[in-house]
């Protein structure tokens, strides 16, 4: 796999000259990508791409997120091929702003989610087969530069109990023993780096309560958007 080689937008866009300063937001379901988004969409020369969930909830009228969690075996494939669509559209969204924070990206739908999915049993082979060959094509062919990756690293527990407090309908099921699975794949992708890691990585403490993470990331702040105040 070779992320970003023969981009075909990067003609236009030499030298990063007119691209922002790219930032995603990673880390499990109930990490607080949400708030951290919330926090950083008060600058004005910041732009936030919160993740399309409500056009994953209402799809032509089909709650495809409901779908997938309902029964995964026969979902999962069509789940994640929507995501993947309304993430590529963030990924390559053209930008005025300085800074572009993409909550989540192709890289966590793919390294994370996809591979638990299929971990679990519930992609087979010819699924994962064939998502994995588009995610070489989009990863191959077209410019998905970042600069920087936030990791808000939680213990599934944490991240549970915040799933069962905000009780989104479509999640209530969730067992830990999934969010397990998906926070082991982050740590391998962007802790142990066993998946190519587009940027360097900036982990926060995201098991602490919301004010202490939020000073946290105030301390940071001059790094995730440099140059802005
Ligand atoms: N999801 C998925 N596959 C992906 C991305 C997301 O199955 N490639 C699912 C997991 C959640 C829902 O979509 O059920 C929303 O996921 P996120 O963790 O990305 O968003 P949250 O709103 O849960 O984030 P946070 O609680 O950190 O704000």
């Amino acid at each position: 796999m070779s992320p970003n080689s023969n981009n075909v937008l990067s003609d236009s866009q030499e030298g990063r000259g007119d691209k922002p300063y790219t930032v995603l937001v990673e880390g499990n379901i109930g990490s607080g990508k949400t708030s951290f988004l919330n926090y950083f969409s008060q600058f004005k020369d910041v732009e936030t791409l919160a993740e399309p969930v409500d056009k994953w909830r209402n799809f032509k009228g089909f709650n495809l997120l409901e779908l997938m969690y309902q029964d995964p075996h026969k979902y999962s494939l069509m789940f994640q091929s929507y995501v993947q669509l309304t993430m590529l559209d963030h990924h390559v969204k053209p930008s005025s702003a300085k800074v572009k924070i993409i909550e989540r990206s192709l890289y966590s739908a793919r390294y994370c989610f996809v591979e638990n999915l299929r971990q679990k049993g519930y992609m087979d082979g010819a699924e994962h087969a064939v998502i994995s060959e588009w995610y070489d094509w989009i990863f191959d062919k077209l410019d998905l530069t970042v600069d920087l990756i936030i990791y808000l690293r939680t213990s599934p527990v944490i991240a549970s109990a915040r799933i069962q407090r905000r009780s989104r309908n479509e999640e209530n099921k969730i067992p830990l023993e999934y969010l397990q699975g998906v926070h082991n794949l982050h740590e391998e992708w962007l802790i142990k780096k066993k998946c190519p890691v587009p940027a360097k990585v900036l982990e926060l403490d995201a098991n602490q309560d919301p004010e202490a993470l939020l000073k946290d990331i105030k301390k940071c702040q001059d790094q995730i958007i440099p140059g802005i105040s």
